[in-house]
C-alpha cells in the first residue's frame, strides 16, 4: 500500500519535472515535562508515504534513481531498547519498509551534497521542520553559490505537500476500509455513551466510557480530542474541558471520533440527558436534522460543498424564522448572513488521515466538484447561547450539532454513519438504556 502510494507520487513528481527529489520530515516528539513526553502520531503525510511511525525520521524519493526511495531514521539504541523500547534501525526500514537504502538521522545534513547533487529541482515543504527547513535552505544556498564555481545549481525549491494532498483526497478500497472501521467503532462508543447518559454524572466519566469502548474495539487513539459538552456547553463548539456535571433537563452534545489504522470517523449526535427532549429541544434538533438530511442528498459527484452548505441553510434559516428568532425572507437573510450568530461554521469538511483532512475547497476561487472517492462531513448546528437576548428565553442554551462522515460514489453518496441513530425518538430510546 505504502509502496503504492509513493508510485503515484513518483508520478506526479514526473509530471512536474525531469530531474527532482522530494524530502519529508516525520513529526518529532513533544515533551510534557521533564523526560516525560506527549503521545507521539506520525505526521500524516508521512505515514501515508512511508507507514513508518517512529519519530526523528526523514523520507527521500528521488525518481528515476537506483536508490529511489532512502529513509534517515534513529540508528537501533540496546539502552533505548531497554526504557522505551527498540527502533526498526538501518537495517529494519530496509527490511521492512522498503527503503532501498537507509541511514542514521544525524546524517542526513552532510549526505544531502551526495544524494541531491544531480537533482535540478527540490521538493521540500518549508515550515515542515524548523531545523530541517534550516539544513535545506543552507544546503541551497551553498550549491547556488558553488554553482558561479562550475558545480551544478539547482532550479527550484517547491513544496510537495499539495501533490500528497491531491493523492489523499481520493480515498483507496483499503483506505474506505480502515474509514469505515474507525466509523464503525464510533458507533459502538457513541451507543455506550447514550446507554450511560443520566443527570450527576460529570462530561469526563461520559468520556471514559466513550473512549474506553474505542479502545475495546481496537482504536488506538482519537482522532481529535473528544467534545463532551452538556447544556450551555454545547454551544462552545470546540469545547474538551469536559469537566461539567450532568443537568437534568439539559442536553448532551458528543462529538468524537475513533482513529483506526491512521484514518479517523468525526461523528456529531446531540440528546437529551434525562432521555426527553424538552418541546423546544425536540425542535431545534428537528430543523438541524432535516436540515442535515437536506444537505447529505445533495451530495452527488459534480456537486460541490457549496452547494451542501446552501441547502443546509435554507432549512437552518427557515427553522430560526418558525422559531422567531430571526425574521425576514429566507433569501435576504442568508444573504446578509443573519444566521451567523446561530451558525458560524461550514457545513462540511474533508476527512480522511486527519480529522479536517487536506485538500484544497477552491481553486481560483471556484468551488471544487466533488469527485468519486472523496469523503467529508456533513455537520450542521444551530448553537443559541445562553446569553443572547434576542432568542426567546425557552430556546437560550441550546446547542445542536448533527453530523455524518460521506463518501461520493460514482453515481452519489454514501453516508457512511447512517448507521449511528439520529432521530429524536431513536435517540431518546437509547439514552440511560443501561442504567434503567
Ligand atoms: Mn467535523
Amino acid at each position: 500500500m505504502f509502496e503504492e502510494r509513493r508510485k503515484k507520487l513518483i508520478g506526479s513528481l514526473n509530471a512536474e519535472s525531469n530531474s527532482c527529489a522530494a524530502i519529508f520530515v516525520s513529526n518529532r516528539e513533544l515533551i510534557r515535562n521533564s523526560d516525560v513526553l506527549h503521545k507521539f502520531r506520525q505526521e500524516s503525510n508521512f505515514y501515508y508515504l512511508s507507514g513508518f511511525d517512529e519519530p526523528d525520521s526523514i523520507i527521500l524519493i528521488r525518481p528515476n534513481h537506483t536508490d529511489e526511495y532512502i529513509m534517515f531514521v534513529r540508528p537501533h539504541d540496546p539502552e533505548m531498547a531497554i526504557w522505551v523500547g527498540p527502533r526498526a534501525g538501518i537495517d529494519g526500514v530496509q527490511e521492512s519498509y522498503g527503503a532501498n537504502a537507509a541511514f542514521p538521522i544525524h546524517t542526513f545534513v552532510e549526505k544531502i551534497n551526495e544524494l541531491l547533487s544531480e537533482v535540478d529541482d527540490i521538493f521540500y515543504g518549508i515550515g515542515s521542520d524548523q531545523e530541517i527547513d534550516g539544513i535545506i535552505t543552507n544546503y541551497l544556498s551553498a550549491r547556488q553559490k558553488n554553482s558561479h564555481r562550475g558545480q551544478k545549481g539547482f532550479s527550484s525549491l517547491r513544496d510537495p505537500r499539495p501533490l500528497v494532498e491531491n493523492l489523499r483526497m481520493f480515498k483507496s478500497d483499503d483506505e474506505i476500509k480502515a474509514l469505515k472501521e474507525a466509523i464503525h467503532i464510533t458507533d459502538k462508543g457513541f451507543q455506550v455513551a447514550q446507554s450511560l447518559t443520566k443527570p450527576g454524572l460529570y462530561e469526563f466519566q461520559i468520556q471514559a466510557a466513550l473512549e474506553s469502548e474505542f479502545r475495546k474495539l481496537g482504536s488506538v487513539r482519537n482522532g481529535y480530542p473528544s467534545i463532551v459538552a452538556s447544556g450551555h456547553n454545547s454551544c462552545i463548539l470546540h469545547y474538551t474541558t469536559n469537566r461539567e456535571k450532568l443537568k437534568d433537563g439539559d442536553l448532551l452534545l458528543i462529538d468524537a471520533g475513533a482513529e483506526y489504522d491512521y484514518f479517523t470517523a468525526d461523528i456529531t449526535r446531540t440528546w437529551p440527558i434525562n432521555g426527553h427532549f424538552s418541546a423546544p429541544q425536540r425542535y431545534i434538533h428537528d430543523i438541524v436534522l432535516e436540515a442535515q438530511q437536506t444537505g447529505i442528498q445533495l451530495a452527488k459527484p459534480g456537486a460541490t460543498l457549496d452547494e451542501i452548505h446552501y441547502g443546509v441553510l435554507g432549512v437552518l434559516v427557515r427553522g430560526l424564522i418558525e422559531s422567531n428568532i430571526l425574521s425576514g425572507a429566507i433569501d435576504e437573510l442568508i444573504e446578509k448572513r443573519e444566521y451567523q450568530e446561530f451558525y458560524m461554521h461550514s457545513t462540511s469538511h474533508w476527512l480522511g488521515m486527519d480529522v479536517h483532512d487536506v485538500g484544497d475547497y477552491r481553486n481560483q476561487k471556484k468551488a471544487i466538484t466533488l469527485e468519486e472517492g472523496m469523503c467529508f462531513t456533513v455537520e450542521p448546528g444551530l448553537y443559541l447561547s445562553a446569553e443572547n437576548h434576542k432568542i426567546s428565553e425557552e430556546f437560550r442554551g441550546i446547542g445542536i450539532r448533527i453530523e455524518d462522515n460521506i463518501l461520493i460514489t460514482n453515481d452519489g453518496y454514501v453516508n457512511l454513519s447512517k448507521n449511528i441513530p439520529s432521530s429524536a425518538e431513536k435517540l431518546e430510546e437509547l439514552v440511560g438504556s443501561a442504567i434503567n
